[in-house]
């Protein structure tokens, strides 16, 4: 009796290792649609460069003007130093003085731009939908914050 339920354990240990083997299998092709899905959702950088939502960036107070900005997967969002100082744009919460000031969707890979300077500017495409919280790193104390809401 023992025995045979020692069996029937090992039996349907065996019977797992080729199901398990094909669910991998199945796990990797579908891996690969979503890659292929995910690049095919990427948007053509030419057609993307010569459409992007601007955000101006201003000093007196400094801000982000429009602060508060709706897109979609794919639109990309330039940022254009109007202003007369360096300003940056980061989602990096780690150069965040608050972290409630930097969000994003799970998924996403903070970015940071760096200092730019007056004139300069700074594009970023959005791939993963979802509530970007960003700041500026010399004027985040100043309140230089801004939303982006990434809609599918
Ligand atoms: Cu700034």
């Amino acid at each position: 009796m023992a025995s045979s339920a020692i069996d029937r354990r090992i039996a349907v240990a065996a019977s797992h290792k080729p199901r398990s083997r094909i669910v991998l299998r199945i796990a990797i092709v579908a891996a690969a649609v979503a890659v292929a899905a995910a690049l095919a959702m990427l948007p053509d950088p030419a057609k993307a460069a010569s459409n992007p939502v601007v955000i101006k960036m201003a000093d007196k107070p400094p801000f982000y003007a429009p602060e508060k900005v709706a897109i979609k997967v794919g639109d990309t969002v330039q940022w254009v130093n109007a202003g007369q100082t360096i300003h940056s744009v980061s989602t990096s919460a780690a150069n965040a003085q608050n972290a409630s000031d930097t969000s994003m969707p799970k998924g996403a890979v903070a970015f940071d731009s760096g200092f730019i300077p007056p004139g300069g500017d700074y594009s970023y495409t959005f791939t993963v939908p979802g509530t970007y919280r960003y700041f500026c790193l010399p004027h985040e104390k100043a309140g230089m914050v801004g939303m982006i809401v990434v809609k599918k």
